[in-house]
């Protein structure tokens, strides 16, 4: 099978779906927000292949520009239909590639689905990784704050893999912080990793921004982030990612 071959068809035919993954409030359960996570259904492979697997192809051949336009409209199309049936309306955070961020034109498309789904800009949030910073902050920081007036919020994933660095956290006007899920697996056995989690925690919270950490699990992890003041929590304790149709049946509380 050809990857990269089969992607280029995948989009016309319709071979792709937003999953969506609770994060809910780390001390009552109650559902937060949703991120939405791509799946592709390949027809001969007869099996979901991994976005861990075809994001990195699609930003080589450059198709990650449409793939990544149409899971923003996707994503947002179908919150805010699923929005319109909720009493308390659920934010979204799309995973945007750097690639695809700092593209001239991106602006000019968030705002273009803003105006076609009709979602209000406070329930898009935009998930991007330290990657972004590869080619200068100032102009990033510039898209940021312009998001920022247009109501759109920034999140940095994974922060704590790659080359994380604190000034990230000074420079960069985000609102969310999500603590890789490498540092949750450790935090209740390794002391050190202890002590970076807890002072991300609370340097963030002095920046006025809220904490995610990822890729809980256990109840141990869940309580041990609890302690340590972190806001927000999103792992399989809680919920997998799902198709829309299974989101609608959650309920408001995730124990
Ligand atoms: O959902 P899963 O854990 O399989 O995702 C694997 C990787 O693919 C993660 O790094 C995730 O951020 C990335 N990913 C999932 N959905 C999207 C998406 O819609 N856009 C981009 N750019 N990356 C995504
Ligand atoms: O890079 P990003 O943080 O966007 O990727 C999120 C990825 O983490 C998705 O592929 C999602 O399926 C996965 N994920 C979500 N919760 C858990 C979890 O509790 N454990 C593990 N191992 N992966 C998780
Ligand atoms: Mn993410
Ligand atoms: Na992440």
């Amino acid at each position: 099978v050809n990857l990269r071959h089969d992607l280029h068809a995948a989009l016309n035919e319709n071979q792709f779906e937003i999953y969506y993954q609770p994060l809910v409030d780390a001390v009552t359960g109650r559902m937060r927000s949703v991120e939405a996570l791509v799946r592709w259904h390949h027809p001969a492979r007869g099996m979901m292949i991994s976005p861990g697997e075809f994001i990195p192809l699609a930003e080589q051949t450059g198709q990650i520009v449409p793939l990544g336009l149409w899971i923003l409209r996707q994503a947002c199309a179908e919150m805010a239909d699923f929005n319109a049936h909720r009493e308390r309306a659920l934010p979204v955070a799309v995973n945007i590639s750097s690639l695809q961020f700092i593209r001239d034109g991106f602006l000019d498309d968030v705002r273009r689905v803003l105006n076609e789904t009709g979602i209000p800009p406070q329930l898009l949030e935009l998930e991007v990784t330290e990657s972004v910073l590869l080619d200068g902050t100032a102009p990033v920081i510039e898209l940021m704050e312009t998001l920022k007036t247009l109501g759109v919020r920034v999140a940095l994933d994974d922060f704590g893999t790659g080359y994380s660095s604190l000034s990230y956290l000074r420079d960069l006007p985000v609102h969310k912080v999500k603590l890789d899920r490498s540092f949750v697996e450790k935090t209740a056995t390794d002391q050190r990793v202890a002590a970076i989690v807890q002072g991300v925690i609370t340097m963030a919270h002095h920046m006025d921004m809220i904490v995610v950490a990822e890729g809980i699990e256990t109840r141990e992890q869940q309580e041990d982030l609890a302690r340590r003041h972190c806001d927000i929590l999103q792992g399989y304790l809680f919920a997998r990612p799902m198709p829309l149709a299974e989101l609608k049946k959650l309920p408001d509380h995730l124990p």
